[in-house]
């Protein structure tokens, strides 16, 4: 599955790890029936070393990108490879979006904190006090959480992985593909160049025990902030239809004046 291409990622870039995983996903679900997408930056190199049909969206544009694809052929698995730059700075609005119509595709969040391809700028997943070439004084404002973002848009599985646990990863990424509707895996993938979390992490994380019964608090145990121990694994998981489905089928059509004098 290996595309003749010279791999340009530092070496120990946590980005090799995701690939690992991804290739041994893929080789199970079938190339042929898989298209991945990717944004700018050095997540999107991505699909620049794997054989699958690809498409390189503008920077914030992998996940609008996907959906697309889905619509024009929903039997395809449709991945997006996204940065925090890219889908938490840049596009953000297209994550929610997808997110809200639970299309069904996967998105896979190389977290590495940072713009790393245009060498170290912070992004909103940076912690406070970051240092980097667009906050030389340390970056004065909160981060998110992507996981809080995405279930509180409606996002129907949501989980975490660290690229210092490949096999956790093939594991979560292979649920995320066959999760019907919308799956956002959060990958913590230390930047060895900008923004070297691999110790940090490797002393923080845990592995959820099954899918926690209150995931937002879950989902909120650990911020750059807090500090604590890091969850790893599926922390919310739920059927609903798909984006895909409903346009298939064609949704209930509401009349305004029948709705607003039943909900009086
Ligand atoms: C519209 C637009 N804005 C800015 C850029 C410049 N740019 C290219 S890659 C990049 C950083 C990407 O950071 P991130 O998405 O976090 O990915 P990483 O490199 O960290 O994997 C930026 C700002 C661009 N190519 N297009
Ligand atoms: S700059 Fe960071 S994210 Fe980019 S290849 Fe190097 S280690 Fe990986």
């Amino acid at each position: 599955m290996d595309l003749n291409t010279k791999n340009t990622w530092c070496p120990g870039c946590g980005n090799f790890a995701i690939e690992k995983a991804v290739k041994k996903v893929i080789e199970k679900i079938g190339e042929e029936n898989t298209v991945i997408t990717a944004g700018i930056g050095c997540h999107g190199k991505i699909i620049d070393y794997l054989n699958v049909s690809s498409f390189y969206g503008l920077h914030g544009r992998p996940v609008i990108t996907a959906t697309g694809i889905k619509i024009g052929n929903p039997d395809l698995n449709v991945i997006a490879f996204t940065g925090d730059g890219d889908s938490l700075n840049e596009g953000v609005s297209h994550l929610v979006h997808a997110v809200k119509r639970n299309s069904d595709i996967t998105v896979i969040l190389h977290e590495n904190r940072n713009f790393a391809l245009t060498v170290k700028q912070f992004t909103a997943t940076s912690p406070r006090g970051f240092i980097s070439n667009s906050s030389p004084s340390g970056n004065i404002e909160d981060p998110i959480n992507p996981l809080a973002l995405v279930y509180a848009s409606g996002g129907t599985f949501i989980a975490r992985g660290f690229s210092g646990n490949v096999y956790q990863l093939q594991d979560l990424i292979m649920q995320g593909v066959k999760h019907k509707g919308f799956s956002f895996i959060e990958v913590l993938q230390p930047c060895v160049a900008w923004f070297d979390t691999y110790d940090d992490y490797r002393e923080k994380t845990y592995n959820l025990e099954g899918v926690p019964k209150d995931p937002l608090r879950k989902i909120n145990e650990w911020n750059y902030e807090n500090g604590g121990k890091i969850p790893l694994g599926v922390f919310h998981k739920e059927e609903k239809e798909s984006f895909e489905e409903k346009m298939s089928r064609g949704d209930k059509k509401i009349n305004t004046k029948e709705f607003l004098k039943n909900k009086a």
